[in-house]
């Protein structure tokens, strides 16, 4: 693949133009700086009996040269700093996301006040060593997979319980630091429904190469479906657990002595 991941979200189509711009650029200066030098070095080549002609560069062309390349590296510079700062913006969700349609606040009887801005979705993303968990506004949490509405501002924040991980997804905005104790963030817009896998980036131990994440972008009644779903099994597991617990440890006990003899088998 020559470019990057197609972008499906605002903040990773910035990075997609900055990386063109970039590249185009690139290219360009590196045809020009070769043709320039094959064509001087074709017109001023030494002939058959002939010494080569000495080159003397008048000032005001070694200025315009140096000018004009301190010229284009301050405009990439400034056009960086404007798209990087754009990428970081958290735009507002669209109307076919959460909280977007007034159809839908209206049936749920939310009623939001027109002028009140709505808040992004957030999720609490914290790394650990090898998996990343993902917590919901409802203290709902899923491992690996992070479920989202469509067309909706999701701003991640970005945590660790022990070292520094990087979460990235590539088709959703650029490589984010998650570090123990402190809080990062970034954010992303998903414009189509799918799954867009994320990358392992940053050594975090023997296993960070395993330590992927997907983000599986669905429609808002399918997200909230599979909210409500995910709430179901884990409250489930929680009692089942909980009543486990209650029953009493003779339960628990007799399995683990009978199973100890078998760890301690072999060379
Ligand atoms: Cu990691």
């Amino acid at each position: 693949m020559l470019g990057p991941e197609t972008a499906n979200s605002p903040n990773a189509d910035d990075l997609n133009t900055l990386y063109w711009v970039m590249l185009i650029v690139a290219g360009a200066l590196a045809v020009a700086i070769n043709v320039a030098l094959v064509a001087l070095a074709v017109r001023f080549r030494a002939r058959r009996g002939a010494a080569p002609r000495r080159l003397g560069i008048r000032r005001p062309a070694q200025f315009l040269m140096g000018g004009m390349f301190a010229g284009l590296a301050a405009l990439i510079f400034v056009l960086g700093v404007l798209v990087t700062s754009d990428a970081s913006e958290v735009e507002a969700s669209g109307a076919e996301g959460l909280q977007g349609s007034t159809e839908r606040t209206a049936q749920r009887g939310l009623g939001l006040p027109a002028s009140e801005e709505v808040e992004p979705l957030e999720i609490e993303a914290s790394g650990q060593q090898w998996v990343w968990r993902y917590e919901y506004p409802d203290s709902t949490f899923s491992y690996y997979e992070l479920v989202v509405p469509v067309d909706t501002a999701v701003v991640v924040k970005l945590g660790s319980t022990d070292v520094v991980h990087r979460w990235w997804v590539p088709g959703l905005g650029g490589k984010f630091d998650a570090v123990p104790e402190q809080e990062n963030q970034t954010w992303f817009k998903a414009d189509e429904e799918g799954v867009y896998e994320g990358a392992s980036y940053q050594f975090s131990g023997a296993s960070y190469a395993a330590m992927r994440t997907a983000v599986r972008v669905v429609s808002v009644t399918e997200y909230e479906a599979w909210l409500q779903q995910q709430a179901d099994g884990i409250q489930e597991a929680q009692s089942f657990v909980q009543e486990q617990v209650a029953a009493g440890t003779e339960l628990a006990e007799p399995e683990q002595t009978s199973e100890q003899p078998s760890a301690e088998e072999g060379p």
